[in-house]
C-alpha cells in the first residue's frame, strides 16, 4: 500500500456509543470527540437552543396529525443509513471519507432518514417528526460540526381511505393545503415540479396532479415554518433593542428559496435557503417520497412528502447565534441565556454574544503523496486521497485537524492547490483559524496545536510538509 495509516493508533477491539458496545474492524474510523458527543441528546436537554427549535417546528406539525419520535438511538446499520434508501452501491456518501463507521455493516447515522422505512412501517398516524443526532465528516467552519441535529418529518395520504373514487388523492392533498395559512412572503421558486430534465416524469406511483399537490402542500408547510422562526427571531430582537427602532432591528426582511436538489429517496427533491449573515444558508432538504419506500414499508396505498431540517442551523437564525460550536458549550455564560424559555416561548431571547477572542491563523502546506493510488473503503488506510469525489483527504485534513484543536478551531480553509508542472506532484494549503469562544488563547498553545497538527498530518496521511 502506498500510505498506510501507519503510526494512527490501532482501533480499539470494541466500543461503546451511548451505552451499546460494538466489536469493531478495519472501517473503524470514529474520533474520541465524536464519541463523546453521542448520548449527549442536546434536542432532549431542557433549554438548549437546539431543544427549543425542536419545540418549535413541533407546535408548526402539530400531534395527532404527526407522531414524535426522539430517542432514537445513533448507531444504525449501512442497511438503514443507506440501502433502504435506494442510494446505490457506489454512493459517495457511504465512503469513509464521509461517514463515521463502528464496523463494516455498523455506522454514526449520517441523517435521520436512516429511520424512514422502519417509521413509514409503523406509522399509524398521518405523518411523523423524529429528532436525533447525527454525524458527518464534513468541512470546519462556523456552519459546520461533526455532530448536528436533524428533524425528520414525513406527511402520507391513504389511496384507499382519503382518495376519490379512483383513488386520486390531489384533491384530498389540496384540501388540506386550503386549511393552512398564507404567508404572504415572496419566495423564489424557479423549480416546478415538472420541468425537462426532471427525472421524476420518469417515476411511477403518482399522478402528475398529485405530485403537484404534494409539492405545494411541502412547500407551503415548510415556508411557514421558517416564517414562524423568523417572526420569533425579530420580535425578540425588537424586545432586546427596545430602545432602537425595532423596524430597523436585525433580521430585516426575511428571503427564502427553493433550489432544486437530487436525494436517492425523494423525486422530485428541493433545498430550501434562507438568506442569514449575508450569504444563503442551506436549512433543509425534502421532497416527495418515492413510491419503493412505502412500499417496502408495507404501505403501498400511501402517498407523501418528507424533510429533513437541520435543527442547529435553524436554532442559528431563531437565536442569531453565528457559531454552530457554541450548541456544545457548558459555559454559563451561554446556556444561562436560554433558561426557562423551553417552559414559555415569549421568553425567547436573542443571544447575546461573549466578547470575541482573537483569531489566531496558521498554514499548512504539504505535498500529498505521491503514488495515491484507490484507498477507499476497506482498504485500511483511513484516507481517500486520489478519488476523485470527495477525495483529496480533504475531510481527512478536517477531522485531524478537529480531533486536535477540537472547539478551540473556528474554521479550515483549502487556499491553495497546485500541481507542479514537471514532477506532477499535487500541493495543498490550508489555513486554520484557531480562535476560542470562550477565551483568548495563548501563543503557546496554538503553536502546540498547530505542531500536533502538522506531525499528525504527516504520520496519519502521509503528507509531506513543506
Ligand atoms: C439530508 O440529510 C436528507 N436526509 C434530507 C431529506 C430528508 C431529503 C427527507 C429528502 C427527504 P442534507 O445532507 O442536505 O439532506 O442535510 C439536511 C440539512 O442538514 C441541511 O440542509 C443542513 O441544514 C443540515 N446539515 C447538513 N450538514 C450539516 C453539518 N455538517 N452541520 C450542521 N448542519 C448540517
Ligand atoms: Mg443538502
Amino acid at each position: 500500500r502506498p500510505f498506510s495509516n501507519t503510526s494512527a493508533p490501532p482501533p480499539p477491539p470494541e466500543v461503546t456509543i451511548d451505552g451499546h458496545t460494538y466489536k469493531t474492524d478495519a472501517w473503524f474510523n470514529t474520533p474520541v470527540n465524536v464519541i463523546a458527543a453521542a448520548g449527549r441528546r442536546l434536542h432532549l436537554q431542557p433549554d438548549h437552543p437546539v431543544a427549543i427549535t425542536r419545540q418549535i417546528i413541533e407546535a408548526k406539525f402539530p400531534a395527532p396529525t404527526f407522531k414524535y419520535h426522539n430517542s432514537l438511538h445513533p448507531v444504525v446499520s449501512t442497511f438503514q443509513n443507506f440501502d433502504s434508501l435506494g442510494f446505490a452501491p457506489d454512493h459517495p456518501g457511504r465512503s469513509r471519507s464521509d461517514t463515521y463507521y463502528v464496523n463494516k455493516d455498523t455506522l454514526l447515522r449520517t441523517h435521520t432518514s436512516a429511520h424512514e422505512l422502519e417509521t413509514f412501517r409503523a406509522n399509524a398516524s398521518q405523518g411523523f417528526l423524529l429528532s436525533a443526532d447525527v454525524y458527518r465528516r464534513d468541512e470546519v467552519d462556523r456552519t459546520h460540526y461533526p455532530v448536528f441535529h436533524q428533524m425528520e418529518g414525513a406527511r402520507v395520504w391513504d389511496r384507499t381511505t382519503e382518495g376519490d373514487d379512483s383513488g386520486d388523492l390531489a384533491a384530498a392533498i389540496l384540501k388540506d393545503l386550503a386549511t393552512l395559512p398564507e404567508h404572504g412572503i415572496p419566495v423564489d421558486d424557479p423549480s416546478p415540479a415538472f420541468h425537462a430534465g426532471n427525472p421524476r416524469q420518469e417515476e411511477a406511483g403518482h399522478s402528475a396532479a398529485e405530485v403537484e399537490a404534494l409539492g405545494r402542500h411541502l412547500k407551503r408547510s415548510l415556508e411557514l415554518m421558517v416564517v414562524d422562526v423568523f417572526t420569533r427571531a425579530k420580535a425578540a430582537a425588537a424586545a432586546a433593542d427596545a430602545d432602537t427602532d425595532a423596524s430597523a432591528g436585525a433580521g430585516d426582511g426575511l428571503r427564502m428559496r427553493w433550489v432544486e436538489a437530487f436525494f436517492p429517496f425523494t423525486s422530485p427533491s428541493w433545498e430550501l435557503e434562507v438568506f442569514y449573515e449575508g450569504d444563503w444558508l442551506e436549512v433543509l432538504g425534502c421532497g416527495i417520497s418515492k413510491q419503493p419506500i412505502l412500499d417496502a414499508a408495507g404501505v403501498p396505498s400511501q402517498i407523501g412528502w418528507a424533510f429533513g431540517i437541520g435543527l442547529d442551523r435553524i436554532a442559528m437564525l431563531l437565536f442569531q447565534i453565528t457559531d454552530i460550536r457554541l450548541f456544545w458549550s457548558t459555559d454559563e455564560r451561554f446556556l444561562g441565556q436560554f433558561r426557562g424559555v423551553s417552559a414559555d416561548l415569549r421568553k425567547l431571547a436573542r443571544f447575546v454574544p461573549f466578547s470575541k477572542h482573537p483569531a489566531c491563523y496558521k498554514d499548512v502546506s504539504f505535498w500529498l503523496p505521491e503514488t495515491a493510488a484507490d484507498t477507499g473503503p476497506g482498504a485500511g488506510a483511513s484516507t481517500n486521497f486520489g478519488s476523485s469525489e470527495h477525495g483529496d483527504g480533504h475531510n481527512d485534513v478536517m477531522e485531524i485537524i478537529r480531533s486536535i484543536a477540537g472547539d478551540r478551531v473556528e474554521d479550515v480553509k483549502l487556499i491553495d492547490s497546485f500541481t507542479h508542472p514537471k514532477t506532477k506532484r499535487r500541493s495543498r494549503c490550508y489555513r486554520i483559524n484557531y480562535r476560542s469562544l470562550e477565551r483568548t488563547l495563548t501563543n503557546a498553545e496554538t503553536n502546540e496545536m498547530q505542531a500536533q497538527v502538522v506531525a499528525a498530518l504527516a504520520s496519519q496521511l502521509g503528507v509531506v510538509i513543506r
